[in-house]
């Protein structure tokens, strides 16, 4: 008899030691999973902030100036702007067609190099000092 009863209580501590494993290891589950969790809402986060950057984003933006030197030089501008890829000034219209990748540069980044050469656009202008340093024949009416 007293072995059975030992058995008996062997039996209970066994029982009591599987549920702490089970325990145990239902609780490294749910770290894995909530480790799971965040690392994929670490991905998501970053995959978001890619998309949202057009490496071929085309614009269209009204720049200042008068000749082919003017061309040459706005379009000089734009192009030391690192991810600008086509830039094109049209003499006529004034219009400056661009495309550029959005994870390189900004169009207000083309905007400021343009400025500092002396040519105004339509949200930033040049310094009086930068516009004075164009050929007088450069030298377009500010508005
Ligand atoms: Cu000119």
């Amino acid at each position: 008899m007293p072995i059975s009863k030992d058995n008996g209580k062997n039996q209970y501590q066994f029982l009591i030691l599987n549920k702490m494993k089970t325990n145990i290891q239902k609780n490294s589950n749910m770290m894995k999973n909530v480790f799971l969790v965040l690392l994929m809402t670490v991905f998501a986060v970053s995959a978001q902030g890619q998309e949202n950057k057009n490496k071929n984003a085309k614009y269209t933006t009204e720049v200042n100036g008068n000749c082919e030197q003017c061309q040459k030089r706005i379009q000089k501008a734009a192009y030391s702007v690192p991810g600008v890829k086509s830039a094109s000034w049209d003499i006529a219209t004034h219009q400056l067609s661009l495309i550029i990748n959005e994870e390189k540069c900004s169009l207000m980044d083309v905007k400021k190099a343009i400025a500092k050469v002396g040519h105004d656009t339509d949200s930033v202008k040049s310094t009086k000092e930068d516009y004075e340093k164009l050929h007088t024949c450069c030298q377009y009416d500010r508005l």
